[in-house]
């Protein structure tokens, strides 16, 4: 069974940041856990590097766009195996494959594309046409960027996405173009409600210099969220690579919630035009915060995620983002409410579970476990959690075990029942302690790969291996 999972492409002209790895963790996850059941996984990430915004900040550090670009990318390229993503594939929207196959995938489209004359706004921050009226009540200026709209009049190409409305609202209310959550999917609803406009999708050439020519018109380049939103497919090799006809559609695409018109609008009526499936869900994932605010370089409370990794490890990282950001909403990141889940769900609770077993069976049993039942732990809560992308909720399930764990350890006193001699009860115990930490181990698999394979190799052999100290040592003060 194949499973394909991509995760958006950011834009390259800025620095990544903590919000950004929410997408990255999310989409891993799900891809390790395919991996887990069998699949044939591909994970896609990458960057996105056409367009003015691009193209701006490039020429404000006085850099040769393609020198800036690959040097971004880069950057970009190493988030990934700091907070351990398993991607199996990198794209640049650069890349000379994913250049000739976007121009491949606008001729198969022509039919549906014409050229008329675009009159109306642009903001260059969120590369995006915007119409009068949200001109109007935005009062002439990008709420999100804070700079005005600029005026264009220009000749441009159109994408008949008004033909494909009805197919579009139809995929999404029968389910198999599945959106989640559903606030997310009724927003897009809504908009559909109103029915949809054609969509420009392409710029000048004199205007834009920075992206891919548009076939048989040299005065004109693609508008660079159409030509992005093909890495999908070019990724794979679009059309005749066998990677393509085997992985597409996509499993799950993996967004954040200021992208999902294009994602739940336009892409759709890509793929109706070029006659191939919908991806057969979309998850739109909230934002992160910091200290209740928007990560802003203005506001100088960004925080690259390395700063955490370094001092607190990986999987540290990969907990909190993944448990305490909620799964269907926004998140928040403080160093305090970081410290509190490292100190109380990573070592007292998971910590504690593992040395307390580990040293028992050590001081009992000299490090002997024996056979190990297989663990009576009911976990379709966790699956069916991981189904819909809640991450938050399947890590509860988790957590919920491992206090009941730590519950059976207090009850049952195993030093008491040590001293009362009853070899054979206190095997029973230690061997049931052991069969729910490697339960415990397998389901934080998809979450926490480091410290899964760490209690797997304590206690997956029959014979303790001693850790070298803690999983989660106590680095942090407690308050
Ligand atoms: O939109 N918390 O790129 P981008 C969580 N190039 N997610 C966040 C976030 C935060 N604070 N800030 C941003 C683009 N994101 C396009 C995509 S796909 C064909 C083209 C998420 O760099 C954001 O929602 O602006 C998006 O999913 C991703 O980071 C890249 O954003």
């Amino acid at each position: 069974m194949k499973y394909f999972i991509t995760t958006s492409i950011p834009y390259i002209n800025g620095e990544p940041h903590i919000g950004h790895t929410y997408e990255l963790l999310a989409a891993d996850v799900l891809a390790r856990y395919a991996r887990s059941r069998g699949k044939k996984v591909i994970l896609s990430t990458g960057t996105d590097e056409h367009g003015g915004k691009n193209e701006e900040k490039a020429k404000e550090l006085g850099k040769s766009v393609k020198e800036y670009a690959d040097e971004m990318s880069q950057r970009w390229r190493e988030l990934g195996p700091l907070v351990n993503m398993s991607n199996d594939r990198f794209i640049r929207t650069t890349d000379p494959g994913h250049e000739q196959r976007a121009a491949l995938i606008w001729k198969t489209l022509s039919k549906f594309i014409y050229k008329g004359k675009y009159s109306g706004w642009y903001c260059t921050g969120c590369e995006a046409f915007v119409t009068e009226s949200t001109a109007k009540a935005n009062k002439g200026t990008c709420p999100i960027h804070n700079r005005p709209y600029e005026k264009i009049e220009e000749d441009n190409y159109f994408f008949k996405l008004s033909s494909f409305s009805k197919q579009i609202s139809e995929a999404i209310t029968s389910g198999t173009f599945r959106i989640i959550p559903t606030t997310r999917k009724n927003e897009v609803l809504g908009i559909l409600k109103e029915g949809l406009e054609d969509i420009s999708i392409s710029r000048p050439k004199e205007k834009i210099s920075w992206g891919i020519a548009v076939p048989d018109d040299p005065a004109q380049v693609m508008y660079v969220w159409f030509e992005a939103l093909m890495n999908y497919i070019t990724v794979l090799g679009y059309p005749e690579h066998p990677d393509f006809k085997e992985f597409w559609p996509a499993d799950v695409q993996v967004i954040g919630k200021d992208i999902s018109r294009f994602h739940a609008l336009i892409w759709p009526g890509m793929l109706f035009g070029l006659g191939i499936a919908l991806p057969e869900l979309l998850y739109v994932h909230g934002f992160i915060n910091i200290e209740g605010k928007k990560i802003s370089k203005s506001l100088n409370n960004v925080i690259h995620p390395k700063e955490v990794i370094d001092k607190h490890g990986v999987d540290a990282f990969r907990y909190y983002i993944l448990r305490h950001t909620p799964s269907y909403d926004d998140g928040d990141f403080t160093w305090e409410k970081f410290e509190a889940a490292y100190n109380g769900e990573l070592a007292n609770e998971l910590g504690n579970a593992v040395s307390r077993t580990e040293a028992m069976i050590i001081r009992y049993q000299r490090g002997l476990i024996g056979d190990i039942p297989p663990s009576e732990h009911d976990s379709a809560g966790y699956h069916k959690y991981l189904a819909d992308c809640r991450f938050d909720r399947a890590l509860e399930e988790v957590w919920e075990q491992v206090r009941g764990l730590n519950q059976y350890i207090d009850e049952q006193k195993p030093w008491e029942i040590a001293k009362s001699k009853d070899e054979e009860h206190l095997r029973q115990v230690l061997a049931y302690m052991c069969s729910d930490l490697l339960q415990i181990a397998e389901l934080l698999l998809p979450f926490l790969p480091e410290t899964s394979a760490k209690i797997k190799d304590i206690f997956g052999t029959g014979i303790i291996k001693p850790t070298k100290g803690t999983l989660f040592p106590k680095t942090i003060q407690q308050k």
